[in-house]
């Protein structure tokens, strides 16, 4: 008995020594291991997530891997990258239209019954009102649908629905609609919102425009999608109920009340199939003023930010950026007096539901919500940007904030593991914070954007790790590694591509009058045809195929002098117009290591002085 009690006393003093080594204490968490334990992934060892961050006005989008917070690659979307040669080669230089800059804010990955299902990531392009959709098997931009005609700024954007039917847009400025000179003055008179509702193809994810509708002319802000009994509705907020056109920042904070907009696509489609929108821009559009029962406005305090329905698609969370409370509408109640026909007027034929009729809850958060994210247990968190803090409160009566957490600092969206789907999984929640100031090593004024990962599995919400990113994040998403699987290589025998060559022997040179074909092979460690003769003027392209089937073995190609370069990854065919500009030698060479004899990768093309005879062109 004595010896019990020894042994619990030694145990107990071990405990108490333990606990107050330096870096241990605060640091156990709830599953008893320390934060460094819970982000360490070991070398060789995969994460269990990837995250996508949108890349702001860096016009990309980021992959991270989760928890370990490691920055993996960077996906060129709406912004050329030199290193890959994407707007470099003519496919991609096609899809960009020219634009060498978006303003991306919005990652939405593609969904099956409202959970992701790990085929597409679309992404919007704010400035130019562009949608991006991401292929998954390998990582690439695959098509850029827009600029959509008559929106102006895609900031509520893309917020795809439960079946990936639709993605959508709405415009955060209003303009005059057909776009055409009108004073500023006559803002309130000629200026209208659009929404736009972009099909979807379930095959292979083509973007096609379904409808668009004419909205009040407020601005626009953010979007979610109904699910379960909410399916079939999207919902957008937006500020400036004011209608205001200068000095934003003071006349578009005068009203109480914003609101939220409840679109039904499936009865908007409906009725563009049945002919009843007028065509503007090219655009079908319907107006609610002639067109019922396709829209709807519910007012919310205060110049709603986010707008986000919860995992059961009973409730719609909208965070009023002026007001300390999250307000919880119900979609019942809102489908209630739809289906009464209680309305309270109307907006530019927009029917208005009383507040009061579709009012759930409110939720005192904090100040300056901005965005929720859920979990698997019930729970909301919601950032709050002015008290640099993220909120979690309980889904459901009594509606009461259970933990709140510190973020560094000014937190905008946050990400949560699958936070926006019908089954969140509760484990992390990344904090997108504006501001990093001090907590990484200075480089001068500017610092980078900062995120931080939380862990949400204890019953207090803990911090396990900062990690700084590049300009700038918006929102981003998490999913399940488990749920990607990119291919190794682009396989041979289905390279479709028209330029592409499947054997050496297939490698030539091809002229019609001033334009030169090189059909060109690219494999460890050398390109075929080498040497290529061409005239003085001519317009030369080159498709260069990557004839080998290993992963990890791209090739680079890059010209002297020129403003041409590109990677060709396994099996795969890229085509690059180059100008022989003036007569002389100008080398060409693998610009992407490779092999250890990379360096001798490399080829040279002749071109003639105008006038001189001249020659068909090379070997191989
Ligand atoms: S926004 S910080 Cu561009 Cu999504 Cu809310
Ligand atoms: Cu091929 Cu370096």
């Amino acid at each position: 008995m004595k010896r019990w009690i020894l042994v619990l006393i030694i145990l107990a003093l071990g405990l108490a020594w333990a606990s107050q080594l330096p870096g241990c204490a605060g640091l156990r968490g709830a599953s008893g291991t320390s934060a460094a334990d819970r982000v360490y992934v070991k070398p060789g060892e995969h994460d269990t997530y990837y995250g996508f961050l949108s890349g702001g006005h860096h016009g990309n989008v980021y992959v991270y891997g989760f928890p370990s917070c490691r920055h993996i690659t960077t996906i060129p979307v709406f912004t050329p990258e030199p290193a890959v040669g994407y707007g470099y080669d003519e496919e991609s230089k096609e899809m960009l239209g020219g634009r060498t800059w978006g303003d991306a804010h919005h990652p939405g990955l593609s969904e099956t019954d409202g959970d992701y299902d790990g085929r597409w990531l679309f992404i919007n392009d704010m400035v130019s009102a562009r949608i991006a959709r991401i292929d998954l098997s390998d990582f690439k931009t695959r098509q850029i649908f827009g600029p959509i005609p008559n929106l102006s700024a895609a900031h509520a954007c893309p917020f795809p629905t439960p079946n990936t039917e639709y993605v959508f847009a709405a415009s955060r400025f209003s303009v005059p609609v057909p776009n055409r000179t009108v004073a500023l003055e006559d803002y309130g008179k000629d200026f209208r919102g659009i929404v736009a509702g972009i099909k979807v193809d379930p095959k292979d994810g083509t973007m096609s425009l379904g409808f668009e509708i004419l909205m009040p002319p407020f601005d626009w802000d953010l979007a979610d999608a109904g699910k379960g009994p909410s399916h079939g509705w999207e919902f957008f907020t937006c500020y400036n109920s004011e209608m205001a056109f200068d000095s934003l920042e003071v006349k578009a904070s005068q009203h109480e009340m914003d609101y939220i907009a409840a679109v039904d696509w499936r009865a908007a489609q409906k009725a563009v199939d049945d002919g009843q929108a007028t065509t503007i821009g090219g655009a079908p559009v319907l107006d609610p003023a002639k067109v019922k029962g396709i829209v709807y406005l519910m007012p919310v305090p205060k110049s709603p930010h986010g707008v986000d329905v919860d995992p059961t698609g009973q409730y719609i969370c909208a965070s009023g950026k002026l007001q300390a409370e999250v307000t919880v509408l119900s979609f019942a109640r809102m489908k209630a007096a739809i289906d009464a026909g209680r309305f309270d007027g109307d907006q530019w034929g927009v029917p208005v539901i009383r507040h009061e009729d579709a009012l759930e809850a409110k939720v005192p958060v904090g100040l300056g919500p901005l965005h929720t994210q859920f979990d698997d247990k019930g729970n909301a968190y919601t950032s709050l940007f002015l008290d640099s803090q993220i909120a979690k409160w309980k889904v459901g009566p009594p509606w009461t904030v259970e933990d709140k957490i510190d973020v560094y600092y000014s937190i905008g969206h946050l990400m949560a593991s699958e936070g926006d789907t019908r089954h969140p999984t509760g484990d992390y929640v990344v904090a997108l914070d504006k501001l990093s100031k001090d907590r990484y090593l200075n480089v001068g004024p500017t610092h980078p954007e900062g995120a931080q990962l939380i862990d949400l599995r204890g019953p207090k919400m803990e911090l396990l790790y900062d990690f700084p990113t590049y300009l700038e994040p918006h929102y981003a998403q998490m999913i399940k590694a488990e749920k990607l699987k990119p291919i190794k290589i682009y396989p041979l025998e289905s390279n479709t591509k028209p330029y592409a060559i499947k054997s050496a022997d297939q490698a030539r040179i091809e002229r019609k009058g001033s334009r030169v074909d090189v059909y060109m092979l690219a494999v460890r460690t050398h390109f075929s045809p080498d040497k290529i003769r061409v005239n003085e003027g001519d317009d030369v392209y080159f498709h260069v195929t990557n004839l080998e089937q290993d992963d990890d073995i791209a090739h680079g190609f890059g010209i002297l002098w020129s403003n041409c370069n590109m990677q060709i990854e396994p099996g795969e065919t890229k085509s690059m117009h180059w100008k022989a500009e003036k007569a002389g030698v100008v080398p060409f060479y693998c610009s992407n290591f490779c092999s250890a004899l990379h360096q001798e990768m490399q080829g040279y093309i002749e071109v003639r002085p105008r006038g001189a005879s001249l020659a068909v062109a090379g070997q191989p």
